[in-house]
């Protein structure tokens, strides 16, 4: 293996896990000590980097044996000075994870952020067809996953008449849930790009709502109506600063005409708005009440494949209609603080019935806390 196999290798590893770790060995099979990168997390960036090069005790050596000749080989050049290098190359990465101060303001005060280019165009390419795999049905769907078809509605002599659209193509395709059971997303949903800023968001204690892939077909992806994801929730609190975060990441570029996110700036901070049920994209949404927003209010953020919008639960949002001759494919992750309760029933925080059942919630970064999710 050349070094740009290794370098590639490199890149994967940091693609997948967020982090490295290198156990280096001389010539003679000794330990040379170890190459670690830790990525910075959470607000205090400063003292939680931790950038380690020297003569350590080994560490994790059993992650690039596979690897341990060509490194040996390549490292033994030059270890201090290519690790350095190395060091300082995965250092600016990391560092382009974290959301800066003014992206943080702006998410606080509006209730979402934009986040650009945190996925990788290699990253994106098999993230993309991976999620066209199930959608074509050429990948095995494991059970635990499901395929949502689209919705459609007509009222017929003042009656709402829904028609589940059968999954014949991704055409008819509105949702691929519960991607954890995916390899593929499992890194995404676990990597530093995803959870670094969410930490700075949330906190250390992270945990997993849902992580969904949804597509909108050309010409026949429909609208979704202005809600709030924390209302379907039974979760508790739902509206403070750091319980809920979610991360709409784009896989194809997303503007008005295709159906890129919009939202309600500020509202977020209003705790569940005045809604009603309608059948839309699936039968039986809360949508919240047009008469207590205007248009005007109404702020479209269009992003780029591999871009990512940050929001919190509460914030209203919505999409628009694909009128465009492509997909529009994203893949969204809810984080929850693992400090959240479990309300067993929603109707005690937003005034209606809905599922309210406990279940465990996957733990993405941090600890978790007793009497909590
Ligand atoms: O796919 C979309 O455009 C929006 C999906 C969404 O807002 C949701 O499921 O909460």
């Amino acid at each position: 293996m050349g070094r740009r196999e290794i370098a590639a290798w490199l890149t994967q590893k940091w693609k997948l896990t967020g982090d490295i770790h290198l156990a280096l060995q001389d010539a003679n099979g000794n330990n040379a000590g170890t190459v670690s990168v830790e990525i910075p997390v959470g607000p205090a960036l400063d003292s939680r980097v931790g950038v380690q090069f020297g003569r350590q005790r080994q560490k994790r050596k059993t992650e690039f044996s596979e690897n341990a000749n060509c490194l040996q080989n390549w490292l033994a050049e030059n270890t201090i000075r290519k690790g350095k290098a190395l060091l300082r190359t995965l250092w600016r990465r990391a560092c382009l994870n974290m959301l800066t101060a003014e992206q943080l303001r702006h998410y606080s005060e509006y209730g979402f952020v934009k986040a650009e280019n945190i996925l990788p165009d290699d990253f994106l390419i098999e993230l993309r067809s991976r999620v066209d795999e199930y959608a074509l049905k050429r990948r095995r769907l494991p059970q635990e996953m499901q395929l949502t078809p689209q919705y459609r509605h007509w009222r017929v002599f003042g009656k709402t008449i829904s028609i589940r659209i059968p999954l014949v193509s991704p055409y008819t395709l509105r949702k691929i849930a519960s991607l954890q059971h995916d390899d593929l997303f499992r890194a995404l949903m676990f990597n530093s790009r995803v959870l670094d800023p969410v930490e700075q968001i949330l906190g250390p204690d992270i945990k997993l709502q849902r992580i969904d892939a949804f597509y909108k077909a050309p010409r026949f992806g429909w609208a979704i109506g202005v809600h709030q994801d924390a209302v379907y929730w039974p979760l508790a609190p739902i509206d403070t600063p750091d319980s809920i975060c979610n991360v709409f990441c784009f896989l194809d570029d997303a503007t008005e005409n295709n159906g890129c996110l919009g939202f309600l700036p500020r509202r977020h901070r209003e705790g569940p708005l005045p809604a009603q049920w309608v059948d839309a994209d699936t039968k039986g949404e809360r949508h919240v009440l047009p008469a207590i927003y205007s248009d005007a209010e109404k702020v479209w953020v269009p992003c780029k494949a591999g871009d990512a919008v940050f929001f919190h639960g509460m914030t209203p949002h919505f999409s628009g209609r694909n009128r465009s001759s492509k997909f529009r494919r994203a893949i969204s992750i809810s984080c929850l603080s693992a400090k959240l309760r479990h309300t067993r029933f929603t109707r005690d925080i937003h005034g209606h019935d809905g599922p309210g059942g406990e279940r465990e919630y996957i733990q993405l970064r941090g600890r978790s806390f007793p009497e909590c999710i």
